[in-house]
């Protein structure tokens, strides 16, 4: 299969991904008390669009960036799990519209996910690895973790926030998009929230800024930029697809190698901007 060139893969992109979020509607959901805590609108209903956002990776290589007020310029910024802003505002800045959650996150004590005012500020989004082929029926009662309940705790002690789960559709029609566009099999593992972070902001925005995943010259075995923990893991990864994400982000690019380089900085166009 001939690998595809920039535009071209966006344009697939846009075609085959849909950013599905679940809806009180959805069946089983909606026979269940779950119905009354999921938004009734899909996420892309109720958010956007905005003009620029960017996305924060969690990457240690964002330390001493100084990239803070950059960050801070766009429209909307979406930050991942645990990631902090606060005592890092110089690097990573302050603002976060959107934070997008693994149910790891959500199901470990460490994270205080549920007690934590991390969480508290902004439109939240989670999502949980379901496999592969699995219907929302067959999801629901083997969650990778328990993302329900803790959803539906969570969602009583903050009734006024804007919370959403994406459907695992989304998740594989991103992975089919790797895989078809790589010439050896890659693991079946769902993309890192990184990469799902970038789509969905793709669909939200009309231009995205994706800063340190693909590294910069401040490339680093630090794993965060929040914590003293070092692993080549993080940024190559291994549970994820994560070097076969990167190289697609890469070839997706239209912002300059020395964009990356200096800020660790990918530019992509908004699905709304692409002319297919
Ligand atoms: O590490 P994590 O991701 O929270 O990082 C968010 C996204 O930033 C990109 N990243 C991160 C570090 C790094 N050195 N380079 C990077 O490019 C990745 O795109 C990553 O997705 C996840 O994807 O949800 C992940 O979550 C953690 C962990 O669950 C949370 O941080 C909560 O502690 C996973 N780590 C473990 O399970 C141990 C990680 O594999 C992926």
């Amino acid at each position: 299969r001939p690998k595809l060139r920039g535009p071209e893969l966006l344009c697939q992109l846009k075609d085959k991904v849909e950013v599905m979020t679940l809806t009180s509607d959805l069946q089983p959901f909606s026979a269940l008390p779950l119905a009354a805590q999921l938004p009734p609108k899909p996420l892309t209903y109720d958010l956007g669009p905005y003009k620029s956002c960017a996305v924060v990776s969690s990457a240690g290589s964002l330390r001493y960036s100084g990239l803070g007020k950059e960050i801070d310029s766009h429209d909307a910024v979406l930050r991942f799990n645990a990631a902090p802003t606060s005592g890092y505002e110089k690097d990573v800045g302050s603002k976060t519209t959107i934070r997008l959650i693994n149910s790891q996150v959500m199901a470990s004590d460490d994270h205080r996910f549920l007690s934590s005012s991390l969480y508290s500020s902004g439109v939240l989004v989670a999502w949980d690895p379901a496999p592969f082929s699995a219907d929302l029926s067959q999801w629901y009662n083997r969650t990778d973790y328990p993302i329900f309940t803790q959803y539906q705790r969570y969602r009583r002690l903050h009734p006024l926030q804007p919370f959403y789960i994406l459907h695992p559709r989304f998740e594989w029609q991103v992975w089919q998009r790797i895989q078809d566009n790589m010439a050896e099999p890659i693991q079946k593992n769902p993309p890192s929230s990184g990469l799902l972070g970038t789509v969905l902001m793709m669909s939200l925005c009309e231009v995205v800024h994706v800063y340190e995943f693909l590294p910069s010259r401040r490339k680093t075995e630090l794993c965060h930029y929040y914590q003293r923990f070092y692993d080549a893991a993080c940024t190559l990864g291994a549970y994820h697809p994560l070097l076969y994400e990167k190289n697609l982000v890469k070839r997706m690019n239209q912002g300059s190698d020395r964009d990356i380089y200096t800020r660790g900085r990918i530019t992509l166009p908004g699905f709304s901007k692409l002319n297919c």
